[in-house]
């Protein structure tokens, strides 16, 4: 019976419209008179995930029968962005006949019933849960798993709160709740039959423990408070494949336990009120990027995220009916970062006290399973939890901790004997503030078999300097690179059709194979001085910057920023990213305005305009990006870039050859208006701190070209497109520590350049007090180093106007042969690499 009432997947335009329908008369409940655009996004998208959860079912059957080893990705950021259109773009299964593509032909059905398919994506909000570059890495990633038919799931947590919205007001970053589940979403598949109790503070018992007191064999820890934890799965389709992954998020609810106590001595009211907290647990993403707050709910987050995930993990092995020292064969679990480093000692916790293993068959067992990526070295990054708190909050995982940490010690000690200050350095309690803290990442090294970077410099800097003394210890094959990669399907097919569209017409890829086999975009490179071929890649690169003008437009609420007649020849130069110091957004906003300055000197001599434009060519400075809102700084830099722009963008005597615009709340969706208009990009944080950077890679993929220092994947992506094809300047890692200590003991004047604009900031010139801004600069020290780079910064930016005004051929040429050759960059060789360097799994083939 059940095969005969199989539900079946719609194929074709027209089952498409009878499900659409379906949905808007049944699960909307509403008719096709009052369906809008909303209802219609409401629809479409009820219609697309049923056929997706049927691909789910199959393939989650097929990942159990095999009983194949399994990777789950701990992330407590996943930036999804938009699910809609991902989702009919991966739907493409490669039996289309030739050139109509499945999104096509929907976009068609959903043409005949009155709707635009780009009318209606815009109804659906981001999926924003992440902060910024690891929360996107994430995103990427399980395109990459899912596309690759590996058997893998995501953890992360189902805020009902994701990063803010942020606001410009009078120059400066106001911050509203983002409140994303305003209307059902559609993408989530509610389980609350399947409900994980979470414990929180309490105490050990260990009356029953054999051993009396010693804290290695079974302990009992009762918890004080608990809450249960209720997942919500988001299924993931590959590209071109059946395989359907599931991101699962857990979200915090009340238990329905009752209070004895609390409702024996008549405090109803008061045990309602503790229930409530429960929600509270999941109610809002932290929005600090690379900065750590040591805050006690973030750290019941982690903590509830990470039980909630191992216990089903381990509920979901022990079905299979292994023997536990199969567990690292079946089981392979990625920390991203930090983050969820409990789920060691959660693990080693199930393992010693519920499950009753020995203390050292267990860490092996931990050991083998679990693998951690770094994505920082800035000290204010890395996570540590005062002891005080710690044990509060989890009392049976610090003692957990102090063992790992004893057995961790006792080995560093029998091969350096005596090296009392190897201890104390390389301890997972730090005793040198005034409280102890637990240093989490050096337990994420100590509890896993292998640790990776997320570009080359990144590796190499991690070894040499945070983590040198780990190296010494475990040798330096613990240590591993993977460089970081991002999802063509949605950074190059979906942010960017119509270069799409002409890559596949040019190298003859109608079914856009390009996007899973990206060595076949060298065949670019053959075009790359074709006249006729630069004429169509030139038309492509003006039809996204009209877009981002558009959007831009609708933005400033109609004022006209950018003039779309001398589009052709203005410069779009853009950086989109978090706002922070050592990314160094100040430095562009200086350059920024040097330009002006220049240009109105030039001006004030008598020299006519379309002189001074032969100088100082058009282009415009786009900025966006968030900032911690306790970071005041960053915030202050926001309004700078506001300040300049109002200046800048209103004197007529510049005639519009400049123009200054920051795009109010930067997130994914934007990025893919604003990424495929870019001429050039700006990746220039302080060489050695940024530890990868995607979005460069974003960029290149889109045909833009970087200016950039030697940091991160900068480095790679030079090797990849070649040095003639990027634009690079700035001091070298290898230097910062000394050029520190020269700001330090031996200061000298700042370059003129620089000198020039602080002064002109000091003067009043831009509304806001920027007076910490420039002291830092001019009296701390200048620790991210800008007047070190600023005249190089400046005399590369010229060089960028030579190139792009004088000789576009060159320029095009550049692009071109950057495309050709960004391949690597994609998230799927990352994949690959994790998978076999790290994870030891094989993609499961139907
Ligand atoms: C401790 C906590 C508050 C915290 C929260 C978020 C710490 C760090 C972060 C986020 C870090 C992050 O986004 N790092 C970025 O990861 C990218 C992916 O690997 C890199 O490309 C990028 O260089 C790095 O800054």
């Amino acid at each position: 019976i059940w095969k005969k009432h199989g539900v079946k997947k719609f194929e074709d335009a027209d089952e498409f419209q009878s499900k659409f329908i379906q949905h808007v008369e049944t699960t909307l409940a509403r008719s096709l008179y009052n369906c809008d655009d909303l209802a219609a996004y409401q629809a479409t998208s009820q219609s697309v995930r049923d056929n997706l959860v049927i691909d789910w079912n199959k393939s989650q059957q097929r990942q159990t029968a095999r009983d194949s080893k399994r990777v789950y990705y701990l992330s407590l950021e996943f930036l999804m962005g938009r699910a809609l259109d991902n989702a009919l773009i991966n739907s493409q299964d490669g039996t289309e006949e030739p050139g109509v593509q499945k999104r096509e032909r929907i976009k068609g059905a959903i043409d005949q019933l009155g709707f635009k398919l780009e009318d209606v994506l815009e109804q659906e909000p981001d999926a924003a849960l992440g902060n910024g570059g690891l929360g996107r890495l994430a995103a990427c990633f399980i395109d990459s798993m899912a596309t690759g038919d590996y058997p893998a799931w995501g953890y992360g947590l189902r805020y009902q709160y994701g990063i803010f919205a942020q606001k410009i007001i009078e120059g400066y970053q106001v911050e509203t709740p983002d409140y994303w589940l305003n209307f059902t979403n559609p993408w989530e598949i509610e389980r609350s039959e399947i409900q994980v109790p979470i414990n929180f503070y309490g105490y050990v018992d260990r009356s029953g423990s054999e051993s009396g007191d010693s804290t290695l064999s079974a302990s009992k820890w009762i918890g004080g408070e608990r809450v249960i934890a209720v997942p919500y799965d988001m299924p993931i389709p590959g590209f071109k494949t059946e395989n359907v992954n599931n991101l699962r998020m857990w979200s915090a609810r009340p238990t329905t336990e009752f209070d004895f106590a609390k409702f024996n001595s008549g405090d109803y009211k008061n045990s309602v009120e503790q229930q409530q907290r429960a929600e509270s647990i999941t109610a809002v993403l932290y929005p600090n990027d690379n900065f750590q707050e040591g805050k006690e709910l973030r750290l019941k987050q982690q903590y509830f995220w990470c039980a909630a995930s191992l216990h089903d993990i381990v509920r979901r092995f022990k079905k299979s009916k292994h023997s536990w020292e199969e567990f690292p064969n079946q089981v392979a679990i990625q920390l991203n970062d930090t983050h969820p480093t409990l789920a060691i000692v959660e693990l080693q916790r199930i393992l010693v006290d519920l499950e009753h293993l020995d203390w050292h068959k267990a860490w092996d067992i931990v050991t083998k399973t679990f693998a951690y990526t770094n994505h920082t070295v800035m000290q204010e990054a890395l996570e540590k939890w005062p002891v005080g708190l710690f044990g509060h909050l989890l009392p049976r995982h610090l003692e957990i901790i102090y063992d790992i940490n004893w057995f961790f010690l006792k080995f560093v000690e029998s091969k350096f004997p005596r090296d009392v200050d190897l201890l104390s350095k390389v301890s997972i309690i730090e005793e040198a503030s005034q409280e102890r803290q637990i240093r989490m990442a050096f337990l994420a090294i100590v509890g896993s078999h292998k640790v990776n970077g997320v570009a080359e410099l990144h590796s190499e800097l991690i070894k040499t300097t945070i983590f040198q003394d780990f190296v010494k210890i475990y040798g330096p094959s613990k240590f591993t690179n993977v460089t970081n990669g991002i999802t063509p399907r949605r950074w190059l097919k979906q942010a960017n059709p119509k270069l799409a569209k002409l890559i596949g017409d040019t190298i003859n890829d109608p079914q856009d194979d390009f996007l899973l086999n990206m060595s076949k975009l060298t065949e670019l490179a053959k075009y790359a001085e074709d006249a006729d071929f630069q004429t169509k890649w030139n038309d492509v690169k003006q039809f996204n910057k009209l877009r981002l003008a558009d959007l831009i437009e609708k933005l400033y609420e109609g004022e006209d920023v950018i003039n779309r007649d001398h589009i052709r020849n203005t410069l779009f130069d853009i950086q989109v990213k978090r706002i922070h110091e050592y990314k160094r957004q100040q430095m562009n906003i200086f350059g920024c305005i040097y330009r002006y300055l220049s240009i109105k000197k030039l001006l004030s001599e008598g020299v006519p305009i379309n002189e001074v434009e032969k100088k100082y060519p058009r282009r415009v400075s786009i900025f966006g990006g968030k900032s911690a809102p306790g970071y005041y700084m960053a915030k202050l830099i926001i309004k700078l870039i506001n300040s300049v722009s109002d200046v800048v963008n209103h004197d007529e005597e510049i005639n519009n050859i400049l123009k200054v615009v920051f795009i109010p709340d930067y997130n994914v969706s934007k990025a893919e208006t604003i990424i495929p208009a870019s001429d050039l990009s700006e990746h220039i944080s302080t060489a050695g701190t940024e530890a990868s950077g995607t979005s460069n890679m974003k960029f290149v993929m889109n045909g833009g070209l970087i200016i950039g220092t030697v940091d991160g994947a900068n480095v790679e992506i030079t090797r990849e497109v070649g040095e003639d094809n990027i634009f690079l300047f700035g001091n070298l890692a290898e230097n910062v520590d000394e050029l520190r200590y020269q700001h330090q003991y031996h200061p000298k004047p700042l370059p003129e350049e620089l000198e020039q604009v602080l002064q002109v900031v000091e003067s009043g010139t831009f509304d806001g007090d920027f007076k910490p801004l420039v002291d830092s600069i001019r009296h701390h020290g200048d620790y991210y180093l800008v007047s070190d780079d600023f005249k190089s910064y400046v005399q590369t930016q010229s060089l960028v106007d030579d190139v792009y005004h004088k000789n576009k051929k060159e320029w095009l040429k550049k692009s071109i042969l950057s495309v050709a050759n960004v391949g690597f960059f994609s998230s799927d060789r990352c994949i690959q690499e994790y998978a076999d360097e790290i994870w030891n799994v094989e993609p499961l083939n139907n």
